[in-house]
């Protein structure tokens, strides 16, 4: 693969975790994207628009061929297809799947600035993004320095490790 890609995901209606990770193995099942490293799931307070239900959020590594244009089209379908409707900005949503960095790059056009503007102030992307990549610069600040100096009022992990998105292994009796 060409490009080594992070998301963050967030969505707080219906079972948001499991939307997640199904929009996870969506995307590591195509031929031109392999997700290869998750965070760990969190629950995080409502950021931005505070009178909405607590979210679920992790962020993900991603190694594609796609350009970061056709990236964010693919998070825009995925979102599309989990059924997430566009009503109010920052209202709730069922699934959120955005680009954070695209190979450290900076790029910006009408529709997709990068990296995302809004990492450095969200500790729901912080926190999560620190998991799996706590030496990516984003901006001049590493996402490790970020996260260890937002305030996470609440923020707490929902899973051991990174593999929640995962299948569950069928039950084998022995
Ligand atoms: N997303 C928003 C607005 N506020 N708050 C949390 N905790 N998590 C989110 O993913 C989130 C938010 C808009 O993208
Ligand atoms: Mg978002
Ligand atoms: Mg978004």
């Amino acid at each position: 693969m060409s490009a080594v890609a992070f998301l963050g995901l967030g969505g707080n209606i219906g079972d948001p975790a499991a939307t997640m990770a199904a929009a996870l193995r969506e995307i590591d099942a195509r031929d031109d994207t392999a997700v290869t490293a998750v965070s760990r799931l969190y629950r995080t307070p409502p950021w931005g628009k505070t009178d909405q239900p607590w979210f679920f959020n992790a962020c993900a590594r991603v190694e594609t061929n796609l350009s970061p244009r056709d990236l964010l089209a693919l998070c825009l379908d995925t979102e599309r297809r989990f059924k997430r409707e566009r009503k109010e900005r920052w209202g709730p949503r069922t699934i959120d799947l955005d680009v954070l960095d695209y190979d450290g790059r900076t790029y910006q056009d009408e529709a997709l600035i990068l990296p995302h503007p809004r990492i450095a102030e969200r500790a729901f992307v912080l926190v999560p993004l620190a998991d799996i990549a706590p030496d990516l610069l984003v901006g001049d600040t590493r996402v490790s320095d970020g996260a260890a100096g937002i305030d996470r009022a609440g923020i707490e992990a929902a899973s051991e490790d990174g593999s929640w998105w995962r299948q569950a292994e069928p039950h084998r009796p022995t």
